[in-house]
């Protein structure tokens, strides 16, 4: 049938891509579909899916560049779809948690459907050449938690663009043209998160588009108790940008339903975005979520009946049809064929992608019950083999856990006989579990040659007349060698730039380096990390500074939930060597003296928490952390900046390996295991056992994670055969987890004489004043006690409780 020619209908998009639109929303629609129906026919455990989002998700993939970034959120399977990054069968693989890399690029499994990723890194941990890539920072699943990383990913492109040292780095930035995309639901939006990120990203100046997708509700709670006014663009409108003024966003409001419309406002908005920074925000409303919030529950439960039918004739895909055909674009028959043709190509894929999940894991099965079976032909038990095997073959959708529990339990059946066939069995659950491991449990940490596991160890060394200087002209001297040997060192945090940090640690270096090298940060702690993340995912090398241990506490979650699972929830695809530095321990009151590591190890695994008792030490971790592709977190001893050290000469060279504790005193009674300020304080208590002649022997760990990879702390056990842990956390916190460290994994246990120890600070927070100070942390009096009560049940004549009244 003759078509009317795209100029004689006047719009602004050729008809092609039109059509080729129509397709992909319809595609997308298509596999939202089927995806929702393999949930049902348990075939996948969980679904949630971006139907009802199509058309804003394909204007934004029409401005999406090489060398952009999106963060994003579970909704946006359209725009990888559009972007080319997801693959209908990839789609489908993660859907079916296929635990394989090639099936499924962005997570190999780890995490539940429509968390998208690319690949920025190579097999061997190295980064491609991203400015090449449309490039998606993995998602998670926490609402808004896409935003924090979202203000480093747009800032470095103006730190790409601002500073001319940074040009080389092709491989990163074209000159910071790139824009960060970053998506995020109405609800979602309601979180404290987002605000702080929006502020961020506006003060910054970075590139940054914001889309919010508005379709009213977060699963069944309605805009009007998300929001004020129920109107998220207009509650944003403080951050409009003034008329010439270089500060605030764009904001747009634009229906989700409107082709036009949102092609032309994301092509505004990218350009603006692009040629001069201008961050936008476009609020996208008149959305509609056709299937509900995901497979868990059915809108029916809470949407109205006008809504629901509302959001039937609001549906994009519908208006976008009627509107191609009102605009003499296609005609219904030929959209008829095309959607025939969508849904025989997501059919297919499903197929394809069903049969190359599930194959694998029948073969596996058929494996192992063929060596079952020949056990049962040798075995007195061989009718409950065969009802064994015959269950296991029985189940029609299995999964590796089923063959698992059914070898094991032809192992036990058969654990009193002798058949050859019982060794090939084990062998091969044993390969399975090697298998296994690497699916669900590699890359916690890096696993390329940049490990900070594999740093080279490189000693202080002193000249003849080594200065003695305080703590913070140490780190000063060390950040002043990073920043000189590395452009892409930059620091910043809460007074670093102007003051130099609070304890002086960056003074001069902001005069030195630039404003952008070395910069003040709003106090936002949990954007200063996300600022971190997302910087570090664009290859610079961000020192972020949170001013007080105690305030980590605001960027926990995104450390715990981003930051500390980057490598691992994408198998290695992605990484973001952050260093976040703070300061902490006793101090003064509440706020200034806590130390609650035992909350941060447990919670962070994934970085390397470090906790070194002086400057020089810290100064060692950094030289090895700026060398390393690994995420850290350097806690510095608040107490020890006004203390004099010797001033290595080679301060931007030498390495304090990770893992590895330090012995400060050698003896034989006793092994004090401790880190950060408590190493001082376990040194000073020696005066007291040296006059009743113990003589013990007083470990830093330096390093929580890792902990002692070879085994130093044993060592020192099966000499002395006694132990304390010590520090200044909560009882059973980090004195807890090394005595577990020590005594069960290393196997201490075994050379126990007297029961292990554990000294902490009290379970309340510390007290104000030097005497608030003394009764609420481990004091010399205290470690004294704990050890000497320890020999008194060795020796009581030698040792006897002096201290105490007899009974
Ligand atoms: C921190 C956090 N709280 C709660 C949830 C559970 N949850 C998942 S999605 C969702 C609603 C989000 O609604 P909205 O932001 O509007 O996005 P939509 O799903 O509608 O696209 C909730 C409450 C979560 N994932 N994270």
């Amino acid at each position: 049938m003759p078509r009317t020619k795209q100029d004689e209908i006047n719009l602004p998009v050729k008809q092609s891509e039109i059509i080729q639109d129509y397709r992909l929303a319809y595609l997308s629609r298509q596999a939202s579909i089927v995806g929702r129906r393999e949930v049902m026919s348990g075939k996948a455990k969980f679904g949630i899916f971006g139907g009802g989002k199509e058309l804003a998700q394909i204007a934004m993939a029409k401005v999406f560049q090489k060398g952009d970034f999106r963060a994003g959120y579970y909704r946006d399977q359209t725009f990888m779809f559009a972007i080319g990054q997801l693959s209908l069968e990839q789609f489908f693989a993660q859907l079916y948690a296929h635990a394989d890399v090639q099936a499924e690029p962005a997570t190999a499994g780890r995490s539940m459907n429509a968390h998208f990723a690319t690949r920025s890194l190579l097999v061997d941990g190295s980064w491609k050449n991203l400015a090449e890539m449309y490039n998606s920072s993995a998602d998670i699943s926490p609402t808004a938690s896409q935003m924090p990383r979202l203000v480093g990913l747009g800032y470095a492109s103006r730190l790409y663009r601002e500073l001319e040292i940074l040009h080389q780095y092709d491989q990163f930035s074209n000159r910071g043209n790139e824009i960060a995309f970053g998506t995020i639901g109405n609800a979602a939006t309601a979180e404290g998160m987002f605000w702080e990120s929006v502020n961020a990203i506006g003060v910054l100046k970075a590139p940054v588009i914001i889309s919010i997708w508005d379709d009213d509700f977060g699963i069944s709670v309605p805009n009007d108790h998300q929001m004020v006014h129920g109107n998220i663009s207009e509650l944003l409108s403080g951050f409009q940008r003034k008329k010439n003024s270089s500060q605030g966003f764009d904001i747009y409001r634009v229906k989700g339903w409107d082709y036009i419309e949102l092609i032309e406002t994301y092509t505004q908005a990218a350009e603006r975005c692009r040629s001069h920074h201008i961050p936008a925000i476009i609020h996208v409303y008149e959305l509609i979520q056709p299937q509900g919030h995901s497979t868990s529950g059915s809108h029916e439960r809470y949407k109205s009946k006008d809504r629901l039918r509302w959001e039937r004739e609001f549906d994009c895909l519908k208006k976008f049809r009627d509107w191609i055909i009102g605009n003499n674009a296609s005609t219904g028959e030929e959209l008829d064929v095309i959607e025939l043709e969508e849904r025989e190509k997501v059919e297919d894929a499903r197929k394809k992608s069903w049969e190359n999940y599930i194959n694998p894991i029948k073969k596996e099965r058929q494996e192992a019950l063929k060596i079952v079976r020949k056990i049962s032909d040798s075995s007195r038990h061989s009718d409950r083999l065969v009802k064994l095997i015959n269950q296991t073959n029985g189940i029609p959708i299995p999964l590796r856990r089923d063959i698992h529990a059914a070898v094991q339990k032809a192992l036990m059946i058969t654990r009193d006989e002798q058949i050859p066939e019982r060794k090939t069995l084990i062998d091969w659950s044993e390969a399975q579990d090697a298998l296994n491991e690497d699916r669900y449990s590699s890359h916690l940490y890096s696993q390329s040659t940049s490990s900070a596991l594999k740093a080279p160890l490189i000693r202080p060394m002193y000249s003849e007349d080594a200065k003695h200087v305080y703590g913070y002209e140490i780190l000063n001297a060390c950040f002043d060698a990073a920043l000189s040997r590395d452009p892409r060192v930059i620091a910043f945090g809460e007074d670093v730039g102007k003051l130099g940090d609070v304890n002086q640690g960056f003074r001069g270096l902001q005069r030195k380096y630039g404003e952008l090298r070395v910069s003040d940060t709003g106090i936002r702690e949990l954007t200063i990390v996300g600022q971190a993340i997302g910087m570090a995912m664009r290859g610079l090398r961000p020192i972020a500074e949170i001013q007080y241990l105690d305030y980590l506490l605001y960027a926990l979650q995104i450390i715990s939930d981003d930051l500390a699972t980057i490598q691992w929830r994408t198998k290695g695809g992605q990484k973001a060597p952050v260093i976040i530095r703070t300061r902490g321990h006793r101090l003064e009151g509440i706020w200034h003296s806590g130390s609650p590591m035992a909350g941060i190890v447990h919670l962070v695994r994934g970085v390397h928490v470090l906790v070194p008792r002086n400057m020089t030490q810290a100064a060692g971790f950094y030289n090895t952390l700026l060398q390393s592709d690994d995420p850290a977190l350097v806690v510095e001893v608040l107490n020890s900046y006004r203390l004099r050290e010797k001033l290595p000469s080679n301060i931007g060279e030498f390495t304090v390996p990770l893992g590895v504790p330090e012995i400060l005193r050698s003896g034989h009674d006793l092994t004090i295991v401790t880190y950060g300020p408590c190493c001082r304080i376990a040194m000073d208590a020696c005066d007291l056992f040296d006059k009743v002649g113990i003589d013990v022997e007083i470990i830093d760990v330096r390093s929580l994670l890792p902990f002692d990879h070879n085994g130093l702390i044993l060592d020192s056990l099966k000499k002395t055969n006694r132990i304390l842990f010590l520090d200044e956390d909560v009882p059973g916190g980090t004195t807890a987890y090394m005595l577990q460290e020590v005594i069960e994994n290393q196997g201490g246990y075994y050379y126990l004489d007297s029961e292990p120890q554990t000294l902490s600070g009290k379970p309340h927070r510390p007290a104000y004043g030097s005497d608030g100070d003394y009764w609420s942390k481990p004091n010399v009096e205290q470690i004294f006690k704990a050890v000497y009560e320890t020999m008194n049940e060795v020796d009581p004549k030698r040792f006897p409780l002096f201290y105490k009244n007899p009974i």
